[in-house]
């Protein structure tokens, strides 16, 4: 088999979405979802101007090869440009190795461990009482397990927070917003909101949280130690990432199980975080982490030291991307939860697909591949339109990580 075409399709069913697909010889067609929020055409540039045009004639079944040939033959390594779109192709080939084997890529990644995966959403709220309600809708719907961030007092437009009463979503239309940050408000307030979710959801359901890197090591350890009563699945991103020793002073501390990774792109990015057991679950996904191939390698090395997957789920992962992870996350043993975020049902029109909710679990179907497809007709007729995440600022206007 030959790969004959690669192109892109860019477009915006609700929010931005940057997806390849490649055809073959055989009329086998596979997709990649390349999408890295408020940072689309980067990814849709390097994938156009330098990696597509180098896989025309390559034998798609040779996913190793290819995926050796785009990180290593391209000098310049790492970074989530580069990984996002060499996680597309990566998806793209496995989809295709599936279809033309007859079989959903679970099975070529050795079977299902499990019957579904466990998966997390997000429950929101202006304030306290606004959370706690989304909690217990979100368990009516048969989650078992929910996020819950709330509007902090005296800090306008909190992260996680939606307006409107619209589903949580991030990303904006137009140039950045800026949101406020106060640290002092927060760590006063998150263990007041965590004592009335879990008084609410009662002792079985998992209950995460999102810190969004925005406290230093000390801070997060309070943090953490002031939510060990209400026994959190995880905190998540307590702090930026780059400083790996930093979250060893979290863990002298509490015992609070934490959660990072969204923003890495690479083993390198957390190999000390996983391999001092300061981390229990990894967050980095296959669409900004190299896809399925390097994803396979760090939960193998995160399996030796008890640490467990937590992929990032939000909407800004297309359904190629969700479907992937999903496959992924079925078949390796130390797999820990997957975070879903529903799409929009334009989103989803646009993107048809064989995974499913149920209960609490989602299961990626058992159509031969990735099991999605992209309506390119209807996805025409929504073109991309530049948007950016918020930037936050501490209340005398320092920048700050949002
Ligand atoms: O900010 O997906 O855990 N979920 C998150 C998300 C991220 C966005 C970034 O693109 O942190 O809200
Ligand atoms: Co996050």
């Amino acid at each position: 088999m030959k790969i004959t075409a690669a192109r892109l399709i860019v477009c915006s069913p609700d929010r931005n979405f940057v997806t390849l697909l490649v055809e073959t010889d055989e009329g086998l067609t596979g997709l990649g979802d390349a999408t890295l929020n408020g940072r689309e055409l980067a990814v849709a540039a390097y994938l156009e101007e330098h990696v597509l045009p180098c896989l025309i004639g390559r034998d798609p079944s040779r996913i190793e090869d290819i995926w050796q040939y785009l990180y290593r033959g391209a000098y310049w390594r790492r970074g989530p440009v580069t990984m996002t779109a060499i996680a597309a192709v990566d998806m793209a080939l496995w989809d295709i190795k599936g279809k033309a084997l007859n079989t959903p890529v679970y099975n070529l990644l050795g079977g299902a461990s499990r019957q579904g995966c466990l998966v997390y959403t997000h429950a929101n709220g202006a304030d306290i009482a606004e959370a706690v309600d989304s909690v217990q809708k979100h368990i009516a719907e048969g989650y078992l397990a929910v996020r819950a961030q709330a509007g902090v007092p005296g800090v306008a437009s909190s992260y996680g927070v939606p307006k409107g009463g619209k589903a949580y979503e991030p990303a904006e239309r137009g140039l950045p917003s800026e949101s406020l940050w106060s640290t002092e408000r927060y760590l006063n307030f998150a263990p007041k909101l965590f004592e009335q979710v879990r008084l609410a959801a009662g002792e079985d359901i998992h209950l995460l949280h999102d810190v969004h890197h925005r406290l230093t090591p000390i801070e997060a350890a309070r943090l953490g130690k002031s939510l060990e009563p209400y026994r959190l699945f995880w905190m998540e991103d307590p702090t930026p990432a780059e400083l790996q020793d930093g979250f060893a002073l979290i863990r002298q501390h509490t015992t609070t199980p934490i959660a990072t990774g969204e923003v890495f792109n690479s083993l390198w990015d957390c190999k000390e975080l996983i391999e001092k057991q300061l981390i229990d679950y990894i967050r980095m996904t296959v669409v900004h982490g190299g896809g399925i191939t390097h994803a396979r390698k760090v939960a193998d090395f995160a399996a030796i030291y008890q640490v467990r997957t937590g992929y990032h789920g939000a909407t800004d992962l297309s359904p190629v991307a969700m479907a992937a992870a999903l496959h992924v996350g079925l078949a390796i043993h130390n797999f820990g939860i997957q975070e879903h975020m529903a799409h929009t049902a334009l989103t989803d029109e646009v993107f048809p697909h064989a995974y499913s909710f149920q209960a609490g679990y989602m299961h990626p179907g058992d159509r031969p591949g990735l099991g999605v497809e992209i309506d390119e007709a209807l996805a025409s007729r929504y073109p991309y339109q530049r948007a950016y995440l918020p930037v936050a600022r501490k209340l005398d206007g320092t920048l700050t990580d949002w």
